[in-house]
């Protein structure tokens, strides 16, 4: 190939979502964080990742951010940014694992294998709760707050589009396919539609499936209990 640069093209498009006032996050309509991926219908050679790190910082008792993409192989790692202790642990679906309490200013990391879902809590703050998403792809992003994503770099192939959105309240119709060829610079997808109608939040146990005790959300908490 001249120059040795490898021809690539952007996949840009829209997401839109049907939402009720009650599905709305923190009182505002946002979607960015819905997340979109392709993978390729034919690989020529499995997708291996560079050995990569990422973070979801814990800080004001909550996770940040709250919905983090990796690509299977990744260890993220769980900074402790408060004066109090925490802990991060899933108990379904995608990866189970459990890091313990640990206190101020320490950090604790896990290694995500493979691809799939991951919902991330901690133990003893109900308010605490994030999403590891896990690709077996490099082309992956966020939709922006105004439901547009950019994938930038693909090559040309056959693609899947995915689209993960926590809230979503039915399936999207079906995976679409995106065809990436040599004669566009810009691949434009049709939009995809979302419902987070009648979208409810629940409140989640913690690691031993349980309700978390009622002074949980006043917490003084400041250690494992002697
Ligand atoms: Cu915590």
């Amino acid at each position: 190939m001249l120059g040795g640069t490898a021809w690539s093209a952007m996949v840009s498009g829209n997401i839109d979502v049907t939402r009720t006032p009650e599905a709305t996050r923190g009182g505002e309509q946002s979607n960015s964080d819905i997340v979109v991926w392709l993978t390729p219908i034919h690989p020529n050679s499995a997708f291996t990742s560079q050995p990569q790190h990422a973070q979801l910082l814990q800080k004001d008792k909550m996770f940040h951010p709250h919905t983090l993409v990796i690509t299977a192989g990744t260890t993220v790692d769980f900074p402790n940014a408060d004066p109090i202790f925490h802990n991060a642990f899933s108990t379904f679906d995608g990866q189970i694992f459990d890091v313990g309490l640990y206190p101020p200013g320490t950090s604790r990391s896990v290694r995500f294998r493979k691809s799939g879902i991951v919902r991330v809590f901690c133990n003893i703050h109900p308010s605490m709760f994030a999403i590891i998403v896990v690709v077996d792809t490099p082309y992956f992003t966020k939709a922006g707050r105004d439901g547009r994503y950019r994938l930038m770099n693909v090559p040309p192939g056959e693609y899947e589009l995915h689209v993960f959105d926590e809230r979503a309240t039915q399936e999207p119709t079906s995976q679409m396919l995106v065809s990436v060829d040599e004669t566009q610079s810009v691949v434009t997808p049709s939009p995809i539609h979302l419902s987070e109608a009648g979208y409810v939040q629940l409140p989640h146990k913690n690691k031993y499936g349980l309700d978390y005790p009622p002074s949980s959300e006043t917490d003084t908490y400041i250690g494992p209990p002697k």
